[in-house]
């Protein structure tokens, strides 16, 4: 497909090369973090941070720490002041799907192309683990995070109170509910909307938001960021939404079809395949020109990456 911005092939090239490199910085950050037991062999819980490293490191796109790491740097912020946001977020993604995956949730048995974590090591493993990872999401944070000129201890209150609401009754958890709520029951475009701005959309939102905040952006720029995470998380979810219905378990590595099945609120359900792939299209729009109107901030990384969510084949 070709790229939907008018960012060149070789610029794509470009940036998917720096986008691995930042991957696996992401991936080395994360094990270290996740590698409690080894340092302490004999008090450590090992099951339990087996488990942790199980659902966290060795798979997962990383879209939403790649995004926080290239928001920072769009916005002339340094990779260190980031690296420990962007490693909390995906210990809570981690987290949200193993928790989504369970029996009383949505109940799959494939994550990231292998077996889920309740599967594989249990179901009360599986809750204890997704505990533990969300509680030291917070702590990397406030651990890891250097305070600098760009960084205060006041900003970094700000993205601590921010990640309480992401996490909790005012983000995820609340657009899980809904989720579940109305599983086989008739629902609106608002109703629809609504679900996943909460269960995805606050996720990508804080990750943008983060990015800038730890760049010691401008509240302007700050507040742009805000919608442009919100925006791209929910065109994300609308071509995750497509993706569940045109592509195959083994590409997705989770379940595809579980939609229908469970006949959730889904964007192709309510709106039909083609104006749901132009939703998500305009939405991707929308978010790049909340940005590109800010001369100071570097969009090139941001717009490939903007392309790659409209993109994905997996
Ligand atoms: C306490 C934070 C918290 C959450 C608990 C279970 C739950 C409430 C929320 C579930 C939210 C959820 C599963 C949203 C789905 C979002 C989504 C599109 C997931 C797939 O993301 P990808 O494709 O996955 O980025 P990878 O595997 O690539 O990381």
């Amino acid at each position: 497909m070709a790229p939907m911005s008018d960012i060149t092939v070789f610029e794509h090239q470009t940036y998917e090369v720096r986008f691995l490199s930042t991957l696996r910085q992401i991936n080395t950050a994360l094990a270290g973090y996740l590698s409690g037991d080894q340092a302490e062999p004999i008090e450590s819980p090992k099951g339990l941070w087996e488990a942790m490293r199980y659902s966290t490191l060795d798979g997962g796109k990383r879209i939403r720490s790649v995004l926080a790491i290239e928001t920072c740097l769009a916005c002339g912020g340094e990779l260190a002041s980031v690296l420990p946001t962007a490693c909390a977020i995906e210990l809570v993604h981690a987290q949200s799907l193993i928790h989504d995956d369970l029996p009383c949730m949505d109940d799959d048995a494939l994550r990231r192309g292998k077996p889920t974590l309740h599967v594989a090591f249990g179901e009360s493993t599986a809750v204890l683990a997704g505990d533990a990872l969300l509680a030291m999401a917070f702590g990397l944070i406030t651990k890891h995070t250097p305070i600098t000129k760009s960084v205060s201890s006041e900003t970094l209150l700000a993205i601590i109170s921010d990640f309480s609401d992401v996490t909790s009754v005012h983000g995820l958890v609340n657009g899980q509910y809904v989720d579940i709520q109305y599983e086989e029951k008739p629902y609106t475009a608002e109703v629809l909307e609504y679900i996943h701005t909460y269960k995805t959309g606050a996720l990508f939102r804080f990750s943008t938001r983060a990015g800038a905040q730890l760049a010691g952006a401008s509240p302007a720029v700050v507040e742009a960021f805000t919608q442009f995470g919100q925006k791209l998380g929910l065109a994300f979810q609308i071509v995750d939404d497509l993706l569940d219905i045109q592509a195959t378990s083994e590409t997705l590595g989770k379940t595809a079809g579980k939609d229908l099945a469970q006949q959730k609120a889904t964007y192709p359900a309510f709106f039909g395949v083609d104006v749901s792939r132009q939703k998500a299209k305009m939405l991707v729009q929308e978010a790049l020109t909340l940005i590109q109107s800010h001369p100071q901030i570097q969009t090139v990384s941001l717009t490939c990456l903007a392309d790659y969510i409209y993109e994905r084949i997996s």
